[in-house]
């Protein structure tokens, strides 16, 4: 397989879902009866919870409503084409069965191999199955990253918990699961860059077609993880993709109800997928192993919306850079045509207008209904400006975003702003 076949299933998938489990769903942002500073997956280092008690949520872990199967079901229907589970984070704690650790899921009483279950039930639904591995940080070990309140800093041995903790427990992740599509590395901090090729190439001996993210370092991952919530201003033209929360936690959280609406996640995902990226947004379940409520009802409203728009998003390359902000929505490009997201009724009347973009439009219509609407592109010399104004239903059929078609022959021409006086 060449590269381009290796990354193509994630350059077309455009939308995931990450899932941040773990014992932090346990405490769920608080420790002793109070509230720890977020994230909430961040609660053993953040609340300087010695080892010895953060250990005992192992013999509470028992997700009794853990179903893969349900949870696939609703990712598939979320319109997500690929999840990633994280199979191990910073705190240490393994959620599979792992011979290089007891600490894992098989040492509480729910003992059943998280990671396995997920994989198969997420094959079962035609997603691709990815797993996070917190390569530097692990709070249980005493040689690795980020736990210097249990452990002494100066005789800590990095490479030792290299070769007998990270190397085994991804060769497990990577042998005993089938097909991985992708290893999500986190925090590689200082990691020495010899440390951080030598897992690039255990991970592409172990499955060559495998993808690495990012952030396993030095730019040695098969693409670009941009930093976590935020979306570059500009297009980048190479395979990217950005971590985003439903709330301020990645992990589950009892105290944070700031979820981001159904609107908010579908115009991050246009912008995202304009720009040429893969959005890859969090759902933390609970420590029952339920989706929280408003979680899931965000996402299924997206789903919802992507199973009748979905061509906008899936089907599509890097969009134009107009010269003005689209205060209504804004654009995704496929082949042959332009979609106008409308976000903001407030912001159109009976017609969207685009500002100096020429396109020769074959048609334009309502990607939802086929309804086609009339357009008029005209050139004002005086201006200087070209204005392309889309009659538009009132009231917009669609108040999530109400997509617009607009089927083109050759490229579009964006004329940007040119200064009179330059030369
Ligand atoms: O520290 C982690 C955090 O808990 C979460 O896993 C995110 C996801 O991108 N990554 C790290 C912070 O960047």
């Amino acid at each position: 397989m060449n590269n381009n076949q290796r990354m193509k299933w994630f350059t077309d998938s455009k939308f995931g879902l990450f899932i941040h489990w773990g014992l932090y769903a346990l405490p769920a942002g608080q420790w002793l009866g109070k509230k720890v500073e977020y994230p909430a997956e961040w609660i053993m280092k953040n609340a300087k919870i010695p080892l010895a008690e953060y250990r005992k949520l192992v013999e509470q872990f028992n997700p009794i409503d853990f179903d893969a199967y349900v949870w696939m079901r609703k990712a598939k229907a979320y319109g997500v084409k690929y999840v990633c589970l994280t199979a191990k984070h910073h705190d240490g704690f393994a959620l599979y069965d792992s011979d290089a650790s007891d600490y894992s899921v098989m040492s509480t009483p729910f003992r059943r191999d998280i990671v396995r279950e997920l994989a198969e039930a997420c094959k079962a639904e035609g997603l691709i199955f990815c797993v996070y591995y917190s390569q530097m940080q692990d709070w249980e070990d005493a040689n690795a990253d980020g736990n210097d309140w249990d452990f002494d800093r100066k005789t800590k041995n990095f490479v030792k918990y290299f070769q007998t903790k990270v190397k085994p427990q991804v060769r497990e992740l990577l042998t005993n699961y089938g097909d991985i599509g992708m290893i999500w590395f986190d925090t590689p901090y200082d990691m020495p860059k010899t440390l951080c090729q030598e897992l690039a190439d255990w991970v592409h001996q172990l499955q060559p077609d495998c993808l690495i993210n990012g952030r396993i370092g030095y730019g040695i991952g098969d693409y670009r993880t941009m930093s976590d919530n935020n979306i570059p201003v500009l297009a980048f033209d190479e395979p990217w993709e950005t971590p985003m929360t439903l709330n301020n936690n990645w992990g589950f959280s009892k105290v944070d109800f700031e979820w981001k609406s159904a609107k908010d996640v579908i115009r991050m995902l246009v912008s995202v997928v304009g720009k040429g990226g893969n959005l890859l947004l969090n759902m933390g379940p609970d420590a029952l192993g339920n989706f929280p409520e408003k979680a899931d009802e965000v996402f299924s409203q997206v789903g919802a919306w992507l199973k009748k728009n979905g061509e906008s998003i899936y089907q599509t390359n890097i969009a134009p850079d107009l010269t003005y902000q689209t205060r209504w929505g804004g654009l995704t490009a496929g082949k042959d045509r332009l979609y106008l997201h409308i976000l903001d009724g407030r912001e159109v009347d009976d017609e969207v207008v685009i500002y100096d973009l020429e396109l020769n439009i074959k048609k334009a219509y309502l990607l939802e209904t086929g309804q086609v609407l009339e357009t008029i592109h005209l050139y004002e010399p005086a201006r200087d400006e070209f204005r392309l104004r889309v009659k538009v239903p009132n009231p917009l059929p669609d108040l999530l975003d109400t997509v617009i078609v607009l089927e083109h022959d050759g490229d579009p021409v964006v004329h940007s702003l040119e200064s009179k006086f330059s030369e």
